[in-house]
């Protein structure tokens, strides 16, 4: 799905700001059908934005079901015989949205964009009614999944298996757009290199009325405007039109040097510009050999963190001044990469990691998919996760979705190299191996170019874990020195290394430490370092990278988190998981020093 965009053809209108707002606690807004009317009793609430922590109204911040949204639009009277179409970057979790009395879109999945063609239902030069319903329910039939608890008085509670708070809302833009009718529908771009030379191929999908006149020219240009390649796609089925652009001497993207060409891809009809659109492109290559993780055929060793999506008072909202300060300090500590965890992240986090030359492993929201954690931690009975009763056929469907959705947002960033399809989830039984075959597959299929594997938690061993098999890469979270040896890091260190090397000898793949780390009060010094404090943590990570560095296989480490982040309420977590090497207002803590000198060399 292309991203909104002005161009000569194309017009954008970001519908953000403040927008009516009631939350609807009983639940009789569908019924009622509060679309065709004002909100009654409304409040104003942020757009983009968790609506959970703006105010100080307890009952909101723990709301279970649905909110309601509304605002007028203004459909310019320019737009007059173009196509208008209007898009949701995301909706946690799930939404409905109304122009005027019609329902015009429907989604499931709360981090991933979804639009409706509305031409028909709006007049340009004229006012509209927009109502978008959020619901924040997480089920047995959501990704992620989770459990609404009823109480005896009808209030409902919101239980689910992962670590960070449910935030809700319109988290990331609203757009309202125009096209031609006939337009540039979707994009896929891959990339090769040969020598010094880029190749560049695309395929170019059209809708709207295609007829025979219709042809494509693409044109490739520097960051400094001059055209470095062009040339006219070829017509394969009559919607699709597939392209190759050779670039001597490329300037390829690489990690450090985001190196971002435009490519404009114009729709013509004879010599009438019908559409146009352009696209970024990264020329580089991604490869997994042996042990090796290979981007231009270069070994790539991950260096970074596993973050959220997660600010004081905005929760889950995007906002560009947080992520370019979030990249900067990515920056000033010498991370080259990040994880998405756990679930995509903003479009636009995407582009500006492109542009920043910073590696992505983009993960799906399948976070949770563990009944068992707390159990066998506690070395009590495990509950299985797979089965007809919970995480079932249902849940795999929507999974399936989102991977899709995913890849079909994401896979033109050149940042991202590889596919994370889930987090933690059990892996050491049958059922999940039956669970995960056909989601490798459906990543394999939606795209062949990039590496694909899933994130392993502690309580499946290399020598039990069955999915592991499925993927590219071994990517393990460890908190030895934590949750298993609190406060001893001898021990620690020798059960990590034992752990680390037999994941290598039994899979003979390239290994990241997708997190490792341990929970610290910020302005805690102790002498003596016990967990908590800021000394622990830095030690705790110095031994995990005298480790790293003796094992060959290990080809990454990602701490975590970048920073503290909230949570549900619960014994173990002091107002939020405070794993993070800078706090929640982004200052750092002893070990983000530690870390700055072991990935820049700063003293
Ligand atoms: C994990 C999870 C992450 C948690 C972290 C922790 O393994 O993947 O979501 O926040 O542990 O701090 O417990």
């Amino acid at each position: 799905m292309l991203k909104p965009q002005d161009t000569n053809t194309r017009e954008t209108k970001v519908l953000d700001g403040l927008w009516e707002f009631v939350a609807d606690p009983s639940g009789h807004g569908r019924s009622e059908e509060w679309w065709t009317s004002p909100l009654v009793g409304a409040q104003l609430m942020p757009v983009p934005c968790s609506f959970n922590d703006v105010t100080v109204d307890a009952d909101l911040h723990d709301h279970v079901g649905d909110v309601w949204y509304q605002r007028t639009i203004f459909v310019p009277g320019g737009w007059s015989g173009q196509r208008v179409v209007v898009r949701v970057d995301a909706a946690a979790h799930r939404a409905l949205v109304w122009i005027d009395n019609t329902l015009v879109a429907e989604h499931e999945g709360g981090y991933l964009p979804f639009e409706a063609d509305v031409t028909s239902r709006v007049t340009p030069g004229t006012a509209h009614r927009v109502t978008i319903v959020v619901n924040n329910e997480l089920t047995w039939e959501s990704i992620p999944p989770g459990t609404v608890d009823v109480g005896p008085d009808g209030s409902r509670k919101q239980r689910y298996q992962h670590d960070f708070f449910n935030y809700a809302g319109l988290h990331r833009s609203v757009w309202l757009y125009s096209t031609p009718r006939s337009h540039i529908a979707d994009l896929t771009v891959t990339t090769d290199i040969d020598g010094t030379t880029g190749i560049v191929h695309s395929t170019t999908t059209i809708e709207g009325e295609v007829d025979d006149s219709l042809d494509v020219h693409l044109v490739l240009r520097d960051p400094e405007g001059n055209t470095v390649a062009q040339g006219s796609a070829t017509r394969g089925e009559p919607n699709i039109f597939e392209s190759e652009l050779v670039v001597t001497d490329a300037r390829l993207w690489q990690p450090g040097d985001g190196h971002l060409y435009d490519m404009t891809v114009e729709l013509h009809s004879g010599d009438v510009i019908v559409d146009s659109y352009v696209q970024t492109v990264g020329i580089r290559t991604v490869e997994v050999r042996g042990t090796e993780f290979l981007i231009n055929g270069e070994p790539f060793y991950f260096k970074g963190f596993g973050m959220h999506e997660d600010h004081l008072v905005r929760g889950k909202g995007h906002d560009a001044a947080s992520m370019v300060h979030d990249f900067a300090l990515l920056g000033w500590i010498g991370a080259n990469s990040f994880r998405t965890s756990h679930y995509p992240y903003a479009e636009e986090i995407m582009d500006y990691a492109d542009r920043m030359g910073i590696v992505v492993i983009d993960e799906t929201a399948a976070v949770g998919l563990n009944l068992g954690i707390l159990g066998g931690f506690l070395g009590g009975p495990r509950t299985p996760t797979f089965s007809p009763e919970t995480i079932g056929d249902a849940a795999q469907a929507t999974h399936l979705q989102h991977l899709r959705e995913l890849i079909a947002r994401d896979k033109n960033h050149p940042s991202v190299v590889m596919w994370s399809v889930a987090n933690e989830p059990e892996s050491d039984s049958d059922e999940s191996l039956e669970y995960f075959t056909p989601i490798f597959d459906a990543a394999r299929q939606a795209d062949p170019t990039r590496p694909v594997g899933f994130v392993n938690v502690m309580l499946a061993p290399p020598e039990r874990c069955k999915v592991t098999a499925l993927g590219d890469v071994v990517m393990v979270n460890r908190y030895y020195g934590w949750y298993l040896n609190a406060g001893d890091l001898d021990a620690a260190e020798v059960g990590l290394e034992a752990e680390l090397r037999k994941w290598v000898e039994v899979h003979g793949k390239p290994v990241i430490i997708t997190e490792y780390g341990a929970d610290t009060i910020s302005g805690l010094h102790d002498a003596m370092s016990p967990p908590w404090s800021e000394e622990y943590q830095a030690d705790l990570l110095d031994r995990y990278h005298e480790v790293f560095d003796r094992i060959e296989g290990v080809i990454g480490e990602h701490v975590w988190n970048f920073a503290d982040f909230a949570t549900a309420p619960s014994l173990i977590r002091v107002d939020g998981n405070k794993k993070g090497v800078f706090s929640r207002d982004r200052r750092p803590k002893l070990a983000a020093h530690h870390l700055r000198r072991r990935w820049t060399g700063h003293r």
